[in-house]
């Protein structure tokens, strides 16, 4: 997992936009706006996610591979989808099996993109009211585990005036200590 501010200059989602000079985000400022952060080798990796989907309460899981041949017909459908801005009124959990790619999300009050690099073997928490979105990098695949505390439902609202007076939305920018 590497992670740094996202350049918004306008181009390939796909490519690191990465600044020049880079400009890196300390594990703490993730740990700031609720983003959770573990490394657990693939190899062997079953019981220690099973220990931490328990002590999380992860009851449920199943396996996304984003790819041209994972996604068949709903490819470039779901490839949108995921990189508009969004938030869940749950977490989203995902361990990465192989392949690699970028999940960005909102700092706030910066409004900055922060640009997270996951690539296999890394597991991480997004938490329930973040803005965020997710893009494949330029190899094209990822394999992910997903795991739910509930029904694996996953409902993307597209950032709004409306999403910004979510609840969910509402209680994360309290626990971060921004807001009301
Ligand atoms: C999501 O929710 O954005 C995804 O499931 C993206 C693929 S998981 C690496
Ligand atoms: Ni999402």
């Amino acid at each position: 997992m590497r992670a740094y501010y996202y350049d918004n200059i306008p181009g390939d989602q796909r490519l690191p936009h990465d600044y020049v000079p880079s400009r890196p985000v300390a594990g703490e400022t993730l740990e700031n706006i609720g983003v959770k952060y573990w490394n657990i080798p693939v190899e062997g990796h079953e019981p220690k996610v099973n220990a931490l989907a328990k002590e999380r309460g992860y009851k449920n899981r199943d396996t996304i591979n984003v790819s041209k041949e994972g996604l068949g017909d709903i490819y470039e459908a779901k490839i949108k989808t995921f990189f508009e801005e969004h938030m869940h009124e749950d977490e989203e959990i995902r361990y990465i099996l192989s392949g690699s790619g970028f999940f960005d999300v909102r700092e706030t009050p910066s409004d900055e993109w922060i640009r997270i690099a996951v690539e296999s073997g890394d597991l991480l928490v997004i938490p329930a009211g973040i803005y965020h979105r997710f893009t494949l990098d330029t190899a094209n695949n990822i394999k992910a585990l997903r795991l739910f505390q509930d029904e694996p439902k996953w409902v993307p609202y597209n950032r709004s005036e409306q999403t910004d007076v979510n609840p969910h939305r509402v209680q994360y920018l309290k626990a971060i200590g921004v807001g009301a």
